[in-house]
């Protein structure tokens, strides 16, 4: 006999035991917050990202709905990892010092040796195996994603109750925050579902106030073509000259809207070793990423998530950072990196030397 609540418990138990903080059930069905994705895209706010506009036979956005996406799922389980560490925030280390305007900013998922993706998965076919030994049945479909599958992974956590969607998008927790990944499984089994947690952003809108680039352009509602982390790690080629200035020293993400989160102030800090961060990672000097040839590259961010943005990626936002360091030692480094053989390296540098010049 198939018992929905009892297998519930034990994928619960599974993803504690895998190491997922938090671990919940959602179930299938269309949701207000997915009605606003298709405007989302129509509005161009997924800037050249085109995998998020992935369609089905019949035309329709894949990610607007799950019965598109995987009309045989029934259930969608979902599981959160933190991966904060005890480093401070950007918003504290880089106005810290004089000094500190030599160095820039990666992200606080971005630390460790490996990437979350193979982290976090590794964990969630643990909880997957689970699901299939308590339904005991060869006819169950499940499927394993880590950021990557036809879903809206923070509409699912919601109803999850992983969290609420803040203003800023991301999923927060009451007691974990929002520094947390997500992985979700989804199945034909039909399990018993959670309830979403409620929305305590209340009147808050420091994440909006806090944007360097009006990347959020209201609550809920993210701008990617303005967002700091799509611009230095999806966006490939130049630029837009008038955005660079709001990007500060970020070279891969950012954290701005989370750092200044108040539910993010006392955010527990993880003990798991794979998520530490690499002390050179933390607030990296900009010098050094510039410079940086191939083979360090490579060495350097073996499974990091920075790969993604590519070595000529990271050396154009190290030298747009350069530019809005407002420290005048860069520019002999630039004045060679003017001549970069790399077009977008070679641009970005001599936008940086004349805001060196001229900050205004
Ligand atoms: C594309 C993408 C990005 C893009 C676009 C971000 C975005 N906000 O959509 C870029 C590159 C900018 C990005 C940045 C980051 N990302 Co990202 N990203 C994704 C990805 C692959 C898809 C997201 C997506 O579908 N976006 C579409 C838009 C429409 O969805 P949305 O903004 O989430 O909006 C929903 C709600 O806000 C909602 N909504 C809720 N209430 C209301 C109310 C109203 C009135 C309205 C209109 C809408 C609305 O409507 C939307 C759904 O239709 C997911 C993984 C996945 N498969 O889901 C990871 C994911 C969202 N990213 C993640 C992370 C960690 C980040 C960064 C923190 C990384 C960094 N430090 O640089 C930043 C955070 C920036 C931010 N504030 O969102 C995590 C989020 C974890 C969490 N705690 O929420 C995810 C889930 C990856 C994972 N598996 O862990 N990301
Ligand atoms: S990640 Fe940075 S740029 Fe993007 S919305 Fe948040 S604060 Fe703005
Ligand atoms: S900063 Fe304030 S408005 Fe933004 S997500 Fe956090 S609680 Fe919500």
């Amino acid at each position: 006999m198939f018992r929905p609540a009892e297998i519930t418990n034990t994928v619960t138990r599974a993803a504690k035991d895998a190491g997922f903080e938090l671990v919940g059930v959602a179930p299938v069905e269309n949701s207000p917050e997915l009605e606003y994705f298709p405007q989302w895209i129509a509005e161009g706010r997924a800037g050249e990202m085109k995998y998020l506009e992935a369609r089905d036979e019949q035309g329709r956005l894949k990610r607007a709905s799950l019965a598109y996406a995987a009309p045989w799922a029934r259930s969608v389980v979902v599981c959160a990892i933190n991966y904060n560490t005890a480093q401070p925030y950007s918003t504290e280390i880089q106005t810290q010092s004089e000094e500190n305007r030599e160095r820039g900013w990666i992200s606080r998922y971005a630390w460790s040796q490996q990437d979350y993706h193979d982290l976090a998965m590794q964990r969630l076919r643990r909880v997957e195996a689970a699901v299939r030994n308590a339904a005991a049945s060869d006819d169950v479909v499940t499927r394993c994603y880590v950021d990557t599958g036809p879903i809206v992974e923070r509409v699912v956590a919601k109803y999850a109750g992983i969290g609420w969607i803040g203003k800023n998008t991301c999923i927060i927790n009451q007691k974990m925050g929002s520094w947390m990944f997500l992985g979700v499984i989804l199945t034909s089994l039909e399990l018993a579902p959670g309830l979403p947690a409620p929305d305590r952003c209340g009147s808050c809108t420091r994440c909006i106030d806090a944007c360097p680039t009006d990347a959020l352009i209201a609550p809920h509602q993210l701008d990617s073509n303005k967002c700091i982390a799509y611009l230095t790690i999806e966006k490939r080629g130049a630029i837009a000259e008038e955005i660079r200035s709001g990007m500060g020293r970020h070279i891969f993400g950012c954290d701005i809207c989370q750092d200044v989160c108040p539910w993010n102030r006392k955010a527990p800090a993880t003990n798991a070793e794979e998520f530490q961060a690499l002390p050179e990672l933390v607030n990296p000097a900009l010098e050094w990423l510039a410079d940086m040839d191939e083979e360090e590259f490579r060495r350097t961010f073996k499974s990091s998530p920075v790969r993604r943005g590519k070595r000529a990626g990271l050396r154009r936002n190290a030298v747009i950072a350069m530019g809005n360091s407002g420290d005048q030692k860069f520019l002999s480094q630039l004045e060679k990196l003017v001549g970069d053989s790399d077009e977008d390296v070679s641009e970005s540098a001599g936008w940086a030397i004349r805001k060196l010049r001229d900050p205004n």
